[in-house]
């Protein structure tokens, strides 16, 4: 027997925070990850929204798995670059999931950019597929600012150059549980929790 709900990502860093999320929300479902279908195809994230792509991981592997499927679509959107990377924040750098080129290539195009003028903000869409057809989708952000030099060694993608509104460090050198308590993956999984518990709970 598989699990009940299956976390359909491939990004381990991503999949430890999901599972993180809901443990602490104590959804009541048995959780899974995509490790017990190795057959699983790449699904192409060709959405133009965060809340587009989440639902197609999501659809796809609630298909490919007769499973309900949880999918999460996030980025970095930077005000100076008019909301980009955004849906291309995984290869922004060209070469998908390559975290510090991505970063690099960000600092680059900032750097003529003062402190006032970094505003930048992490989106997540979280998307919830059964088997059925029903699907929901929620969204959480975290508005902040951007570094001038990476800083910390926690989380991952952009995090060593985020300065979360209010805060002196980057999500890179917050503990795990402080930036789950903030981060958009961390309000949007939230939203979606007692959703998954009213339509998967015990
Ligand atoms: P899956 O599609 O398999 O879930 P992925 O890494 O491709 O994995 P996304 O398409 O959601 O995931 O891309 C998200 C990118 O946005 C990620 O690679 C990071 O560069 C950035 N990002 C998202 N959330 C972040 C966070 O909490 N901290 C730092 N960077 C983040």
């Amino acid at each position: 027997m598989g699990s009940t709900l299956i976390l359909a990502t491939r990004n381990p860093d991503k999949l430890v925070e999901l599972r993180r999320i809901l443990e602490a929300g104590h959804v009541p479902v048995d959780v899974g990850d995509l490790e017990e279908y190795p057959d699983m195809p790449e699904v192409a994230e060709t959405g133009l929204s965060f809340a587009e792509n989440a639902l197609l991981k999501a659809r796809a592997v609630a298909a490919f798995t007769g499973r309900p499927a949880v999918a999460d679509d996030s980025g970095l959107c930077v005000d100076a670059l008019n909301g980009m990377p955004g849906v291309l924040s995984a290869r922004w750098s060209g070469r998908h999931g390559d975290d510090e080129a991505n970063l690099r290539v960000v600092l680059g195009q900032l750097s003529d950019m003062p402190p006032g003028r970094r505003g930048a903000h992490f989106a997540c869409a979280a998307a919830l597929v059964l088997p059925s057809g029903a699907e929901h989708v929620t969204e959480g952000l975290l508005e902040g600012s951007l570094t001038g030099e990476p800083r910390g060694r926690n989380g991952f993608g952009y995090d060593p150059i985020f300065v979360p509104d209010g805060a002196v460090v980057t999500t890179a050198e917050m503990s795990a549980a402080d930036k789950d308590r903030i981060s958009h993956r961390g309000r949007a999984l939230r939203a979606l929790a007692p959703i998954i518990a009213a339509l998967l709970g015990d």
